[in-house]
């Protein structure tokens, strides 16, 4: 599928669909992050999306996520369980350990491409919420 038709196929979901704004997300993160084109997010893309939203979630630019900064993404029992290096927030590692876990989680057909249905179930929510920004 062509990049243009990946867009569209977003587009109209968007509109005829009442989703959850997730979900109004879930092709467009596609979109962003599918470097060889193949209109899916392999786990190399989807480390390359959540090491952009871990910047953009980190605006005072030390090396980690602090509670507050993912309030509304991750749970206290999820950060607890992947700030493995305690008394500082999620660093970059810890955070991209849990996109993965994330990625396959939201991926049961075990192919190893997420692809827009996907992103519209439960698991790709939480997905799209380590992602996306
Ligand atoms: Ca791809
Ligand atoms: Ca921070
Ligand atoms: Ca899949």
């Amino acid at each position: 599928m062509s990049l243009a038709a990946v867009v569209a196929v977003g587009f109209t979901a968007t509109v005829t669909a009442p989703l959850a704004e997730a979900g109004a997300h879930a092709c467009k993160v596609i979109a962003k992050y599918d470097r060889n084109r193949d209109g899916k997010l392999n786990i190399f893309e989807a480390k390359r999306a959540g090491g952009a939203t871990f910047r953009a979630l980190n605006p005072d630019g030390d090396f980690t996520l602090e509670h507050d900064e993912v309030r509304g993404r991750i749970g206290p029992k999820t950060f607890d369980r992947y700030n493995r290096i305690k008394g500082r927030g999620l660093d970059r590692v810890e955070w991209i350990r849990l996109v993965r876990a994330r990625f396959y989680a939201a991926n049961p057909d075990g192919d190893r491409t997420i692809e827009c249905d996907e992103l519209r179930t439960r698991a790709g929510h939480r997905l799209l919420a380590v992602i996306w920004h």
